[in-house]
């Protein structure tokens, strides 16, 4: 039993140790011209520090940074709530944070107040290397609707006019990263390939708040809605 042990040790020991070939074959899809990277709400009030922190939110900006000038279409999304936003557990007399409620449009998780219009939290992280990024879509400004996804706000009604931003400027598929997996990475996702792209999510690229579960079941709800989940090693350059 021992003897087996070490005998694996000592093969993922040479494994480690095999000289690997400069660029290593790549089986992901490729991003061309046709291909959007959307970086979601990688900001202040999401990371270490933040008043809605994501456990190890900052390790995604160096993972983005590294993926972005793969792509020649880079579009940003910022959550930007009006001070005393319908999401906020402050704005509803004896709830808490991560209680959730019935709104108009349905239930809703109370969050703390977080990235307020023109506040320090609700600016990009300043890690962040987006040089070419030629587009912000901010979103959870109305008052009364939180929108999670960077394509529809949560009423199910009010677009954000992504979708048509980007079918105009012939983008195709859309790679989704940042934070938090589980809310506006999810949400922004699962909306991509009803409106007609190939959809990725970036799986490394993102972290998660993780309540109750809300990871697993935004990977089940991707996955059923198409999407398709991968690693930053398997995108290919173009
Ligand atoms: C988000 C909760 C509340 C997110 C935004 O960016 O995932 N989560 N507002
Ligand atoms: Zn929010």
């Amino acid at each position: 039993m021992k003897t087996i042990a070490w005998l694996l040790l000592g093969l993922s020991a040479l494994a480690d140790a095999a000289p690997k070939p400069a660029s290593a074959p790549r089986s992901g899809p490729v991003p061309d011209a046709t291909s959007a990277l959307i970086v979601v709400d990688v900001q202040n009030c999401f990371v270490e520090g933040g008043s809605l922190a994501v456990k190890d939110g900052l390790a995604v900006v160096p993972v983005v940074n590294r993926l972005a000038p793969l792509f020649a279409n880079v579009v940003v999304t910022q959550d930007r709530h009006t001070p005393g936003h319908a999401s906020f557990a402050s704005s509803h007399p004896g709830r808490k944070p991560f209680e959730t409620i019935a709104l108009s449009y349905g239930p809703q998780v109370l969050w703390p107040d977080h990235c307020v219009q023109g506040s320090d939290g609700a600016a990009l992280v300043e890690g962040l290397r987006l040089p070419t990024a030629q587009l912000i879509v901010r979103k959870g400004f109305h008052p009364d609707v939180d929108s999670y996804s960077a394509f529809e706000e949560a009423d199910h009604r009010t677009s954000t006019g992504l979708a048509a931003y980007l079918k105009a400027r012939g983008i195709r598929g859309v790679y989704v990263v940042g934070l938090a997996t589980d809310f506006c990475v999810a949400r922004t996702a699962i909306d991509a390939p009803t409106a007609g792209f190939a959809t990725f999510v970036v799986e490394d690229a993102t972290r998660a708040i993780e309540l109750d579960g809300s990871l697993a079941a935004a990977m089940v709800s991707m996955r059923k809605a198409g999407v398709a989940v991968l690693r930053s090693a398997d995108l290919a350059r173009p």
